[in-house]
């Protein structure tokens, strides 16, 4: 199986992050990627390759142009107010409420205000690198879709910074283009067919049901932390089924703390039928392993067991699947887990 990687992510490279009212080094950082490669590039099982470069076209072709600017100017643009700042997060969010009654805002002229605007929380930030190592996850994710339509059953995209919480028009969950989106995007625009987008990171991918919640051509399901307790809160429910076109394309399973292998593989038997009920061409997998039992940041309790029955599961659909790397934070366990659903996959 082919893994496409490239260093650019190094330059994605922060040392803090903000979160529950303190400060501690991030979470999501250069050592998850590198351990990945690690273990896949012990196993000849996986043949590791670089990405090509796209361009901005497949990013504006889902996200806003200002959130594509904003990204691209961002950094260098806070450097001329607050030199040498290497974290660059915002101090103020732009909320509705602000201007209740009142014309809506428009995005403001301050890098400040503009920070507040594109950004919806402060665990993200912005360091010198951000945006070039953001593009070269967009090129993973499409290099990764590209070997697929070119006949490989499967392939994975080793993406960093991940994509699943950036949304049309902001960005934050440590991600800031939303890379499965994209590809899902590229594969039905460019072939004309449908495609399903499969998350099973521990985080429910508010940013891909976003940006396909009114469309019938990408279904959307999910697995994941039931928001009522788990990040990002006022998303994720299982009543959230699509709007106008999109109606009954998006599936959300919430899912109890401690839930285990057993309980998590029926859930994940109920969405594998919502997807052949679908029929797509094409599966794009948002895989995270932060359902991990020891994952320091969330609380269900898979197993390695439970990550190769899940891929195994997963690859008894006989679909086309393009597995692009999400979320998971034990890094000690992080890079056998990406193996052992891919394994699965294989052999599924
Ligand atoms: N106390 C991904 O896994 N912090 N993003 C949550 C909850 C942000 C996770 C804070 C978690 C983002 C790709
Ligand atoms: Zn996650």
């Amino acid at each position: 199986m082919r893994v496409v990687y490239t260093p650019a992510h190094l330059r994605h490279d922060p040392r803090t992050e903000i979160e529950q009212s303190g400060w501690h080094a991030p979470w999501e950082h250069i050592g998850r990627a590198e351990a990945i490669r690690a273990v896949l590039t012990a196993d000849p099982t996986f043949e590791v390759v670089e990405p090509t470069a796209w361009g901005l076209d497949p990013v504006g072709a889902v996200h806003e142009r200002g959130l594509v600017d904003f990204l691209a100017g961002a950094w260098a643009e806070y450097q001329l107010v607050n030199p040498g700042t290497s974290d660059v997060v915002p101090d103020v969010f732009y909320r509705p409420g602000i201007r209740r009654g009142m014309t809506p805002a428009v995005e403001p002229a301050s890098i400040h205000g503009r920070l507040g605007w594109y950004c919806f929380e402060t665990t993200t930030p912005l360091t010198e690198g951000t945006f070039e190592a953001a593009c070269a996850a967009v090129d993973t994710a499409l290099s990764t879709a590209t070997i697929v339509l070119d006949g490989a059953p499967s392939a994975y995209g080793l993406c960093r910074p991940p994509g699943h919480h950036a949304t049309t028009a902001n960005y934050g969950g440590y991600c800031f283009f939303n890379n499965a989106a994209i590809a899902a995007h590229h594969i039905a625009a460019s072939t004309g067919s449908k495609v399903t987008v499969l998350d099973v990171d521990y985080h429910h991918g508010n940013g891909t049901q976003e940006i396909f919640y009114d469309r019938a051509d990408v279904q959307y399901v999910s697995l994941h932390g039931d928001p009522v307790r788990a990040y990002p809160y006022t998303i994720g429910y299982a009543d959230e089924t699509g709007t106008g076109a999109g109606a009954g394309t998006n599936l959300n399973l919430p899912l109890a703390a401690r839930t285990d292998d057993d309980s998590y593989l029926d859930v994940l038997h109920r969405a594998c039928t919502a997807i052949q009920s679908f029929r797509p061409d094409v599966l794009v997998v948002s895989l995270g392993l932060d359902t991990f039992i020891t994952d320091p940041i969330c609380d269900l309790a898979l197993t390695a067991d439970g990550f190769a029955r899940s891929g195994a599961l997963v690859g008894e659909l006989g679909l086309p699947t393009v597995v692009l790397q999400e979320g998971g934070y034990d890094v000690a366990a992080l890079g056998d887990n990406v193996r052992q659903w891919l394994l699965g996959l294989h052999r599924g």
